[in-house]
């Protein structure tokens, strides 16, 4: 097996305290996806969804990797082949774990975009609606954030490596949200094998060949064993 493929939802980074968006008491139910996670919504009340960034950003700031972070690092580090990490998740703890290639495909919490020029530069801790851009100084800094309607990052080269996965594997993610949803029937038309691990089945739990139900801290670690083993 020469090329391991990885996308990886809000669940990894749950038992390092992060709220997950789905489950109850989580960062949904708390706001509006219209209202804290759109392009029109940060139209209407940009304070709003700033702040909600704010706070997001702090919590990461404290949060510190788990094992299954951790197990996904020690694979990148010792796999004989490739291994590439796409995730869904803005927080920073596969970089804090130790991994090297990492496409945020939805953008990151540590990231600032300029909404009228494209500049990106690293987000203060604190953004202010109006903040100026570095690079063009108009009022139009944004959180680096990939909203509901926007097209997610690094599309292309996501699917070339699903085109050449051997092995896909999807980790924490409902998969509720396309097209990351989407990447488990694009790797088996590519010919790869798939595993989802999750506490449950997901929405497309059906699409792959093995479901590892657990916490990611407990079926991680022995998995990468696995591997490294195999
Ligand atoms: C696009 C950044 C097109 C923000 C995010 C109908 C109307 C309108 C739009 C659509 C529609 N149908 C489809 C769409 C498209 C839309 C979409 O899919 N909507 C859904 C809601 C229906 N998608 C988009 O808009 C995307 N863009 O389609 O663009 C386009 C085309 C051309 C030109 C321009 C545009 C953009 C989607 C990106 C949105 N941004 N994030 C932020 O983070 O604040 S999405 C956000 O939710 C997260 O980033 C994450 O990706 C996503 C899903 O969340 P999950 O990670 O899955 O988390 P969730 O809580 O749902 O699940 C957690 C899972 O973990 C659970 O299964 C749980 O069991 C498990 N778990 C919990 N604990 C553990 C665990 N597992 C293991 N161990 C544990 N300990």
């Amino acid at each position: 097996m020469q090329k391991i493929v990885i996308l990886t939802g809000a669940g990894i980074s749950a038992e390092s305290g992060l709220g997950t968006f789905r489950a109850e008491g989580g960062l949904w139910a708390q706001h509006k996806i219209e209202d804290v996670a759109t392009p029109e919504g940060f139209a209407r009340n940009p304070k709003l969804v700033v702040d909600f960034y704010n706070a997001r950003r702090a919590q990461t700031a404290e949060a510190d990797p788990n094992a299954g972070h951790l197990a996904l690092a020690k694979l990148e580090a010792e796999f004989a082949g490739e291994v590439v990490l796409i995730t869904q998740n803005v927080d920073d703890l596969h970089e804090k774990a130790g991994s090297q290639k990492v496409i945020y495909m939805h953008g990151a919490l540590k990231g600032a975009l300029c909404a009228a020029c494209d500049t990106r530069w690293p987000a203060p801790m604190v953004m202010a609606p109006g903040d100026a851009c570095p690079n063009c100084d108009r009022p139009t800094a944004r959180p680096d954030i990939v909203w509901f309607g926007e097209m997610p990052y690094d599309m292309d080269e996501i699917f070339d490596h699903l085109a050449g996965a051997d092995l896909f594997a999807s980790i924490g993610t409902s998969g509720n949200v396309y097209p990351a949803a989407g990447f488990v029937a694009e790797a088996r038309r590519c010919g790869a094998d798939t595993v989802e691990f999750n506490l449950e089945p997901s929405l497309v739990g059906s699409q792959f060949d093995d479901i590892r139900i657990g916490p990611a801290t407990e079926t991680l670690p022995p998995w990468v064993d696995e591997i490294l083993k195999s």
